[in-house]
């Protein structure tokens, strides 16, 4: 019978029967008594439940699982305080753009409003960080509000909240599932895209930003065409360094915080810039290195997907509402045959790209340790590793066809200088959101959807203390990842805003670390203790290896706490007080 056939069933199964026809094979959560009567019927519908830690770790995965699949991540958790757990991970797949649907049971329509158990009002917790928030107000309804959420998600790529008072998983109705709708975003407006070629015809000196939308829309192999084409240097968005491979000689790496100073050097010099599939995020494109990079007088090309980010962050002049692929290959078209003023200087170009590329590989290579006195201090008699020096032993070992997620701490950014991609889905960083935490169940997750590929998350030792609980899902559910924990004995990025504001007045920023290779252990999972920067390969190879059997490692890489560029300095300003009891507190 097809599915748009209406079939008696029971609202459950009209749930299970719409994640089956959206292709959902795997879905996250904590088992709960408000969803068991969906749950119980996963099996036959070939949907697998993974159990995980604490709910947070359920919607990271979910993200994790949808940025490098492609596809949907789905979690699901007990009403109330299940579902409260999952805030903050549903703010950062928000800011990540991601397809999460995540679905919260809620306290039963009788009791709704009594203050009986685990209750709560669960649609304005999620109203600011959902594209949608279906909820369902009949069970009758259940296939279609569970259908739009999934429609939805890939949309507006973002969460959608698919909430279900827990009575009406239960009853007798008939529906037919819905087809999943997917609805293609196009190129664009017709004279937009023509203005753009115009400018990108007369450009003297094109550059190319490549953001996340390039990789969301598959573009990739269009971003390259172009770039060639224009023989325009291409830099990556901030934290999107897998929306253009690296080995290509366009390439010019990172903007943003511990991006490449090719990168900005090169886009200074643009008098059009192509912003494909990117909302141009304001800490994306601060100053950096003393650097104030953004060409202001440059023509601004936007392409997003999103209509409302274009010329919100930075005034542009043509704005495009479209696919990043799509528009790319429009925009190729439109060039074709067409004579292009920046092809009388393009060999000079490439000799400046070279340039750039050289000079900024130079000053990494030479940049072993941070130099600032704080650094030296603490680095000198330490006989652990400087960060940098263990970043680019990681950056060597890498793997083929790895991804790598990133947390939020001063090493994980500092790491963005050491990471480069050939593919895309390879690099999950805490976006805009920044919690740290982010990044371990965000390679779960990322694992489960793409067994075959290497899975390693970058994580700082503080954060690891928020995230080390999914060892537990690694261990029972046989997740290979590899962990790789940063461990200074500080929250140090903001320890460097005591050294660098409040004359090293630390508090609360030094941490007492337990083994965590000896944690990673006792949770059944595999640790190591690196201290050599000669270690720091062969025991990335070894844990990726691991991988293989479903084993988790946790290497524990102990290094000096000298501390890179401050992560806020733009947020932050010297201590003024009045008060007299506080006066010494400059
Ligand atoms: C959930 C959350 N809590 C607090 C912060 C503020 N914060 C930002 S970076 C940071 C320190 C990170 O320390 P660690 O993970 O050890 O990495 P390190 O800076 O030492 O490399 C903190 C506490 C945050 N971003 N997210
Ligand atoms: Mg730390």
């Amino acid at each position: 019978m097809s599915a748009l056939t209406s079939q008696r069933m029971t609202p459950s199964e009209a749930l299970v029967e719409t994640l089956a026809a959206n292709g959902v094979t795997d879905v996250f959560g904590i088992v709960g008594s408000a969803y068991m009567d969906a749950l119980d019927i996963f099996p036959a519908a070939g949907i697998r439940f993974i159990p995980v830690a604490h709910e947070q770790g359920a919607a990271h995965m979910a993200d994790g699982y949808a940025r490098a699949s492609g596809g949907h991540g789905v979690c699901i958790a007990q009403n109330g305080p299940g579902i409260t757990n999952f805030v903050t991970a549903i703010a950062a797949a928000y800011w990540a753009h991601s397809p999460v649907v995540f679905i919260t049971p809620e306290t039963g329509s009788q009791t709704m409003g009594l203050g009986g158990f685990q209750e709560t009002d669960q649609l304005p917790i999620f109203s600011k960080i959902t594209k949608y928030q279906g909820h369902v107000n009949n069970p009758k309804r259940m296939a279609e509000i569970a259908a739009r959420c999934f429609d939805r998600a890939m949309l507006e790529m973002g969460p959608c909240q698919l909430n279900i008072p827990r009575d009406y998983f239960y009853g007798d109705i008939h529906t037919v599932i819905p087809p999943p709708m997917r609805i293609g975003r196009g190129a664009g407006d017709e004279a937009a895209l023509e203005e753009a070629a115009e400018l990108l015809a007369a450009a003297r000196f094109p550059v190319i930003l490549a953001g996340g939308g390039v990789i969301m829309s598959g573009g990739m192999g269009e971003a390259v065409a172009l770039a060639d084409r224009l023989h325009a240097p291409v830099c990556n968005s901030y934290l999107h360094n897998d929306s253009f491979p690296a080995s290509h000689p366009l390439w010019c790496g990172p903007l943003g915080y511990q991006g490449s100073k090719a990168a900005m050097k090169l886009i200074a010099q643009a008098d059009v810039v192509l912003a494909l599939g990117t909302r141009l995020g304001p800490f994306g494109t601060l100053p950096q290195y003393g650097m104030d990079y953004w060409p202001a007088n440059a023509k601004i090309v936007q392409v997003d997907a999103d209509p409302r980010v274009l010329g919100l962050v930075k005034p542009i002049s043509v704005g495009i509402c479209g696919d990043a692929r799509v528009a790319a290959a429009a925009l190729m078209e439109r060039l074709k045959g067409r004579e292009l003023a920046c092809a009388a200087n393009q060999a000079e170009r490439q000799t400046k790209i070279n340039a750039e590329k050289a000079a900024w590989e130079q000053e990494l290579a030479a940049w072993t340790h941070e130099r600032d006195p704080f650094s030296l201090e603490v680095a000198k008699d330490s006989k652990y590793m400087h960060p940098r020096q263990m970043l680019r032993e990681l950056e060597r070992a890498m793997p083929k066809h790895a991804m790598v997620s990133t947390d939020i701490g001063n090493i994980c950014s500092v790491s963005n200088s050491y990471l480069r991609f050939e593919e895309p889905r390879s690099m999950f960083a805490a976006m805009s959101f920044g919690n740290c935490g982010y990044a371990f169940p965000v390679a779960c997750g990322a694992k489960v959807a793409c067994p075959d590929r290497p899975a390693i998350a970058y994580v700082g030792d503080g954060a690891w203390g928020i995230s080390l609980n999914e060892l537990l899902t690694c261990a029972r559910a046989k997740i290979g990842v590899t962990v790789v924990v940063f461990n200074n004995g500080q929250w140090g990025a903001e320890k460097k805003n005591h050294v660098d504001f409040y004359s090293r007045r630390f508090q609360a920023v030094d941490l007492v670390n337990p083994s965590w290779a000896g944690v990673a252990k006792a949770f059944g999972c595999e640790g190591v203790t690196v201290e050599r920067l000669d270690d720091v390969g062969p025991a990335l190879k070894a844990s990726v290896a691991a991988q293989r059997d479903g084993k988790c490692t946790v290497l524990e890489m102990m290094v000096t706490q000298e501390l890179g560029d401050p992560f806020r300095r733009d947020a932050l300003s010297k201590p003024v007080r009045y008060l007299e009891k506080y006066r010494t507190y400059v």
